[in-house]
């Protein structure tokens, strides 16, 4: 049976200190949960930065100083950085850590209504131009689909020549403005993709924990982390992003499933192929 990645979001753009204080925002402060999640058995890290005062940026020089502190840390990571930045950024502003050649980019492949006036923008020339980007610098994109529909646009850019298969999902579910963490909705998800497609799935808030044991269970592969969700159980907020692995670990240990390296989470992937 194919082994379980586990990625870590340990950052974001949109969570905060005053949600939980452990979210990190130096440099420091990002390695260290970086480190915490890949000693617990994450064997990706999806990478957003902030300023020192937690202003979420895609500056290329802090990607760069965030990734070297983690490199030092953990030499053998996958580092995959977020072109999804936050709300309102530019493509342009959005695009700069591909630059740094990751082994992954999350590809963001639709538009969404993200809580109250914000919408985070990702029109079909942003995605074509994103995904353009990755293949011309062998960047595996993490397709990142909140709702059906964004399979849909994936698979047409897929048919069109955009977007290389295998191609890997992640099912973020629970976004408001996006579908829900539902047993339902994962399923409708995962019927719908390609087969040899893999996929990560991800649960927002109280939809963290219920969705990575639905996709340990169907075979897929699971994202946790402070960018999704602060809390390891009801109303008790995580220590750190390694304290959210540790969960996942403990659930499909019993549930029957190994964890891979990152070194095993590259052959899933096909990484440097
Ligand atoms: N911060 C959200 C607006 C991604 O990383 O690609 C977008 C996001 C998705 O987090
Ligand atoms: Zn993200």
């Amino acid at each position: 049976m194919e082994k379980l990645i586990i990625t870590a979001a340990i950052c974001g753009a949109e969570v905060t200190k005053k949600h939980n204080p452990n979210v990190p925002y130096t440099v420091e402060e990002i390695a260290r949960e970086a480190e915490s999640a890949y000693n617990a058995g994450a064997s990706i890290i999806h990478l957003h930065v902030r300023y020192d005062d937690g202003t979420p940026t895609q500056d290329k020089e802090r990607f760069r100083e965030c990734i070297e502190a983690i490199k030092a840390r953990c030499p053998d990571v996958i580092i995959q950085p977020s072109t999804g930045g936050a709300v309102g950024m530019t493509s342009e502003e959005r695009l700069q850590p591909i630059y740094l050649q990751p082994e992954m980019a999350s590809l963001d492949c639709g538009t969404l209504n993200f809580g109250g006036d914000e919408i985070f923008v990702n029109t079909e020339n942003m995605i074509i131009e994103f995904a353009l980007k990755m293949n011309e610098l062998s960047i595996k994109p993490e397709l990142e689909v909140f709702d059906k529909g964004m399979i849909d646009t994936a698979i047409r850019l897929h048919k069109k020549g955009y977007i290389k298969a295998p191609m890997h999902f992640n099912f973020v579910m629970g976004v408001n403005g996006g579908i829900s963490g539902e047993m339902r909705d994962f399923l409708f998800l995962k019927e719908s993709i390609p087969e040899g497609s893999t996929f990560t799935a991800t649960g927002i808030g109280r939809y963290e924990f219920p969705v990575a044991t639905m996709a340990i269970l169907t075979g897929g592969h699971v994202r946790v982390g402070f960018e999704d969700n602060v809390y390891i159980s009801k109303g008790v907020l995580a220590k750190s992003n390694g304290e959210l692995v540790e969960k996942v670990v403990r659930i499909a240990r019993e549930l029957g499933k190994e964890i891979a390296t990152p070194d095993e989470a590259r052959k899933i992937l096909g990484l440097g192929v």
